[in-house]
């Protein structure tokens, strides 16, 4: 395999203690560590010093342990994201939900067990908002003995796409926190930790991808933003979609790719240009009306080897920020491969159906002195619930029966039916029900689950996680959900099987999915205003 210059992405730098069939074994050590992007120095949190983190190879199937030691001054915990973690929740890593955050100067020890996933995953901490730089990539190899569902690729490259504030990001968060009105927006986007050409001081450190001609390259892309959907091109080349979230697609192309803060997806990309420079470029797909966000552009550089001499590069197509159907319609284009060899087994008779609304919603503050819309604290919900952090972690009350941490009277159905999409909506909705509250579902029942963003507040894309499984997704759509017409149109012949999802501004997403996997799973949606929002499922352990 050709090495290419790959720069601050370097090669990871912790070794495999343990090989060949003992379980590999991983040491992160998590501290403050000085980086310097934009012309400025700021103090990051990294694991063993790398941004982005170091990237984790492993083979289907494969279990991993991994040492996390906390040498910052702050509460973390790490997350594997997109990996299912059969019946071993304790190390999925979600503060407050399935562990308490590892204090200063303690360690916890995570076994991290590989089964149905076969691509690219990430994993990031998952404690307030120290993911923004502790993260890193996961390349899950094919079974010994298997292979891809496609021509084996000459080369692969782990994509990146961060954000960056110049300003210390528990600053960021702490503002957030105290004026309940929108966090910063970040100063600028990156590529496997470089913003590029576009901005100031920036140009030198440039993501430089050396190719050869006529060679495919594997792009494994990673959407590691802290809240926005991007969209992602290589001028001049079309991209090859193979795969999303850890699972293979139909192959399609097309021009651009969309990816929400979560995502994975894996493209092809065939080096038949001309030998010239081209640029790789993503920036942001922002849908809410009147909200600022980051509209900048990061860049990298595709560098054709031989003797030439080179162009400027120019910028590849993008959609425009709010150009919503560019983003549908990608997303909506998503198959699973759905062959013999991976087989689709979407559930056809469902035990529970939920519908859950996704608000954008306002507290009111004292005097009206808060930093959201007329003086209000922004917030959001699901059923008009909007999530309160318990006092230690769920699954811990759950397994130990500590009473008072939460409650398990999460509705199935939003408290009050509306036109939840309608341009104007009633004031007094805007205000949502505080609380901890879990569902509770029975081992293997099969779930159909309907989130339906509405018009509260503001209407917004609204990315969509679920841990412990990845689900399919069988319908979408804009505007209400039918219960009645939707469901016709539903796709259980080759739905994607993924673990994040958008739900499309004012519009609704169906997935299913079966609960096998007891532990405590929780969605989450970070909006384009606000904050997680977290609700939580519980299956019987
Ligand atoms: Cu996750």
């Amino acid at each position: 395999m050709k090495v290419f210059s790959l720069q601050v992405f370097s090669i990871i730098l912790f070794a495999r203690i343990l090989h060949c069939h003992a379980q590999a074994r991983y040491t992160f050590l998590v501290e403050e560590t000085q980086y310097t992007r934009l012309c400025s120095n700021n103090t990051i949190l990294t694991v063993n010093g790398q941004f982005p983190g170091p990237t984790l190879y492993v083979n289907k199937g494969e279990t991993i342990i991994v040492d996390v030691i906390n040498n910052a001054n702050y509460n973390i915990t790490i997350h594997w994201h997109g990996v299912s973690q059969p019946r071993n929740p304790w190390s999925d890593g979600p503060e407050y939900i399935t562990q308490c955050p590892i204090q200063p100067g303690a360690n916890f020890t995570q076994t991290i067990i590989f089964s149905v996933e076969e691509g690219t995953l990430w994993w990031h901490a998952h404690s307030e908002w120290a993911r923004a730089t502790v993260h890193g990539a996961i390349v899950i190899y094919p079974e010994n003995g298997t292979t891809y569902p496609f021509p084996k690729p000459d080369a692969e490259v782990p994509i990146i796409l961060g954000e960056w504030w110049k300003s210390n990001i528990y600053d960021v968060y702490d503002e957030f926190l105290q004026t309940g009105g929108d966090p910063n927006i970040s100063d600028a986007y990156m590529i496997n930790g470089q913003p590029g050409d576009l901005y100031p001081c920036s140009s030198p450190g440039t993501f430089t991808l050396n190719v050869d001609y006529g060679w495919t390259y594997l792009l494994r892309i990673i959407n590691a933003a802290m809240q926005d959907i991007l969209f992602f091109a290589v001028a001049n080349h079309s991209l090859t979609v193979v795969g999303s979230d850890a699972s293979y697609t139909k192959p399609f192309t097309s021009d651009y790719i969309t990816i929400s803060p979560g995502q994975t997806i894996d493209v092809l990309l065939y080096t038949n240009q001309t030998s010239d420079y081209y640029y790789m470029a993503a920036k942001a797909y922002a849908s809410t009306f009147n909200i600022t966000f980051d509209n900048t552009t990061t860049t990298a550089i595709i560098q054709y080897s031989g003797n030439y001499t080179p162009s400027t590069p120019s910028l590849p197509n993008l959609p425009l920020y709010n150009d919503t159907n560019a983003s549908v319609n990608f997303t909506g284009s998503l198959r699973s491969l759905a062959d013999d060899d991976h087989p689709v087994d979407v559930p056809i008779n469902i035990t529970n159906n939920l519908f859950f609304t996704i608000s954008v919603n306002a507290f009111l503050c004292p005097n009206n002195s808060c930093a959201g819309p007329n003086g209000t604290r922004l917030s959001s919900s699901v059923n008009n619930i909007s999530f309160v952090n318990p006092s230690i972690d769920i699954l811990e009350a759950y397994y130990n029966s500590i009473n008072g941490v939460f409650g398990t009277q999460f509705p199935d159905f939003p408290p009050l039916v509306f036109n939840y999409t309608a341009q104007y909506l009633p004031l007094d909705l805007q205000i949502p029900q505080p609380g901890t509250e879990v569902k509770v579902l029975d081992y293997n029942a099969t779930i159909e689950l309907v989130f339906q963003g509405t018009n509260v507040v503001a209407g917004a894309d609204h990315p969509m996680h679920l841990h412990g499984f990845s689900f399919y997704v069988v319908g979408w759509g804009l505007g209400n959900f039918d219960k009645d017409i939707d469901p016709l149109n539903y796709n259980l012949v080759d739905p994607p099987l993924l673990n994040t999802i958008a739900v499309p501004i004012n519009g609704w997403t169906a997935i299913r999915f079966k609960a096998n996997n007891p532990g405590t799973l929780f969605t989450s949606f970070v909006t384009i205003s606000v904050i997680i929002l977290t609700y939580v499922f519980r299956a019987r352990l």
